[in-house]
């Protein structure tokens, strides 16, 4: 067993490559039973052990672009013994953690962060006068990110010392899209440049140890440069591809933008990573290493669905089968989302889709495979998704941008600068807005309504069930400004779907429930989105004890239904909201904004999510416990306001 990554270097070839064997069996064995990255990790074995190998975190700094390929590195850090508890309550957090390791030292999960973060390491490095090394490592999809770029463009001018390392298997969570991976492919298959490249990397192969070594190596690689920089990517001949596309007649864009290139090499073959890596290390000058990997190696099942085992759930170990749904279990949101757009493309042909490189994980896949000409995937570039589905809309067209609620906070300028200050009607679909129990703070979708309900021109939407969405989808695509649809990640909740979805009246609540009058104390329950359940449970329960209650279905957090929470705020004697967000600034927040308008002054119970970032669990009905999103913890505030808390009730509330 491997305790820390001193022991990497003690290992031989061999051991080395026996290490790999086991890290890759400890993952296939884990992820069946917690799900996870398991794709993204099988492919960097090699890559993680040689990089341990050759360097010495913490002192040396390893920054994993997502970090959701960073299980191999837990491992060999000092967490194997963690490690089944992967992404489950008390155990590691699927990403990089500062908070869990020395080192991790820089914690992501969204894409496209780690070129800049890397840079500002080796600035802070320069500046402080020291010689770690930062080593950023990057996939092939972060390409597709603008920001990746906006520090690619920064790295030559600030340091001279900075390896990043390209990790190409030509998939994104689906296949990458775009120009660059068109032109990372034809880098990789360009028969001129590879023939150099592997002489290149043989002579690295074959290079004793040593200093005067490694200069060699240098000389060598003046020289492989200087024939490089002579070799065009053009294969055709024609200025144009055949595919219409351009012919790429430049070399390298890494060279171009002042960095070193070597590669591309094989992201499996661990002495060759090792010897690369040596090399790169002595480099006085920034240095981009491309290397191909496969995607699932070692896994058949991972291999074949690249896609499914980006991030996967349980599965069986021998045949990499998803666990069976239950008969008769609810849709996900995310499908009921897909196929609603299928149906409102076909009829109505300004209708297009846009998805940021999820098609899966948004249900966008539905219109991929129905109408691939109404759909576009642009790539991990939230911010390009947001302003092209502004273009599209100034000319006729009503995209529905379907978007994580977390993904979306990276566009919030687009958002604010182009969709609502234009007051462009593009539909935002929402998915997890709410908890991403096992993935964490990075992924849950706790802060929508605040970061929306401030911006003029929105219409902000959240559905109780899965009949509401179409109904808030088909709405959507009736407006003249920007709409936003928030719902959860997973199941919905197995209400039937009617045939012709109904046109919602904007800012119009729905009365699920009025007070019955019976003169006893009265509570009004304002559940918004999947909370709407929890309020129904509880004034189930606060029935049964006496009270009288009413339950309100809010649908809209912009414009809030004023005449609706205002009669019910003067009619209750205590008002109840919940919320599967953030409290501050959130539903609650604006229903309290309201009140002080109005000059309601009846109490207000807010349940939803405190102010600090929510860790990750196994479940989120842990998390709700914990936090006390449960309809105990609601009984229990309640009737804490007529005085009537038990024992049991005030522990409770404590916790919350
Ligand atoms: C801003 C943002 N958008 C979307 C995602 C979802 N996402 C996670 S990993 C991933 C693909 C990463 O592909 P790549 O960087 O090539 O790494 P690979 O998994 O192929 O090794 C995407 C789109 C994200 N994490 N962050």
């Amino acid at each position: 067993m491997v305790d820390g990554p001193e022991h990497v270097k003690k290992l031989t070839l061999p051991q080395l490559q026996e290490l790999a064997a086991e890290i890759r069996e400890d993952l296939i064995s884990v992820l069946a039973r917690n799900g996870g990255h398991l794709g993204p990790n099988l492919g960097v074995v090699e890559l993680t052990l040689a990089l341990h190998r050759v360097f010495n975190t913490p002192r040396d700094k390893f920054v994993w672009d997502v970090s959701h390929q960073c299980y191999v590195h837990k491992l060999l850090t000092g967490r194997k013994n963690r490690f089944p508890a992967i992404r489950q309550t008390g155990g590691l957090n699927g990403f990089a953690l500062r908070t869990e390791s020395e080192h991790d030292c820089y914690g992501a999960g969204h894409a496209g962060t780690a070129l800049s973060a890397a840079l500002g390491m080796a600035a802070a490095r320069d500046k402080r006068g020291t010689d770690e090394n930062i080593i950023c490592i990057f996939g092939d999809a972060a390409l597709t990110n603008g920001i990746s770029y906006e520090a690619l463009n920064n790295i030559s001018q600030t340091t001279k010392k900075f390896i990043g390392i390209l990790n190409d298997n030509e998939w994104s969570i689906a296949k990458n899209v775009g120009a660059i991976s068109n032109y990372l492919n034809k880098l990789i298959t360009n028969p001129h440049y590879n023939k150099l490249s592997r002489d290149f990397q043989s002579f690295l192969r074959r290079l004793p140890k040593g200093a005067l070594a490694l200069k060699l190596a240098h000389k060598a690689e003046e020289g492989f440069k200087g024939a490089i920089t002579e070799v065009g990517l053009r294969q055709t001949g024609s200025l144009v591809d055949a595919d219409g596309r351009g012919g790429y007649g430049s070399p390298i864009i890494f060279e171009e933008m002042g960095l070193r290139y070597l590669g591309p090499i094989n992201g499996h073959d661990l002495p060759l990573l090792i010897s690369t890596l040596e090399f790169a290390k002595t480099c006085d000058h920034p240095i981009v290493i491309h290397i191909l990997t496969q995607k699932g190696k070692g896994f058949e099942a991972a291999i074949k669905f690249p896609e499914k085992f980006h991030g996967t759930g349980p599965y069986d170990m021998n045949t990499g089968d998803s666990l069976p749904a239950k008969a008769g279990a609810p849709p996900n949101y995310q499908d009921v989302m897909g196929q609603t757009l299928v149906k409102l493309c076909q009829k109505d042909n300004t209708l297009v889709g846009i998805t940021a490189a999820m098609p899966s994980g948004t249900g966008m896949k539905h219109l991929e495979k129905a109408m691939p000409d109404r759909y576009y995937d642009v790539g991990i570039a939230e911010e390009h998704a947001v302003i092209f589905a502004a273009g599209m809309t100034t000319m006729g067209f009503h995209p529905v941008c379907a978007i994580y609620s977390t993904f979306l906070q990276r566009a919030y300028d687009c958002l604010h600068h182009d969709i609502c200050l234009q007051n462009l009607p593009v539909i935002f679909c929402m998915d997890r807005a709410g908890l991403s129990a096992n993935d964490g703070p990075t992924h849950h979708g706790l802060f929508d309504i605040a970061y929306l309900r401030c911006l003029p021109n929105v219409i902000a939407m959240a559905p109780k069930d899965e009949d509401e969405l179409v109904d808030m989808m088909f709405t959507a695509t009736h407006q003249n400004h920007p709409t936003f649809i928030r719902y959860p990640r997973g199941a919905a909740e197995g209400v039937p779907i009617k045939d012709q979805p109904q046109l919602l009246e904007i800012g119009k609540a729905e009365v699920i429930q009025n007070f019955s009058n019976n003169g006893k104390r009265k509570v009004a329950l304002f559940g918004l989105g999947p909370l709407n359940t929890l309020a129904r449970k509880a004034a189930a329960e606060l029935a049964a004890e006496g009270y009288d209650c009413a339950i309100i279905n809010p649908r809209f957090t912009k414009p809030l239904d004023a005449g609706t929470h205002e009669f019910f705020g003067k009619a209750a004697d205590v008002v109840v909201t919940l919320e599967d967000h953030a409290l501050m600034g959130g539903y609650g927040s604006a229903v309290l904004e309201l009140f002080s308008e109005k000059g309601v002054t009846t109490t207000v119970v807010r349940i939803g999510w405190p102010d600090q970032f929510i860790e990750h669990a196994t479940t989120q009905d842990e998390l709700r416990r914990k936090y006390g999103l449960t309809v105990e913890n609601t009984v229990a505030k309640v009737k804490a306001q007529f005085g009537e808390a038990t024992a049991k009730v005030t522990r409770l509330i404590e916790v919350a």
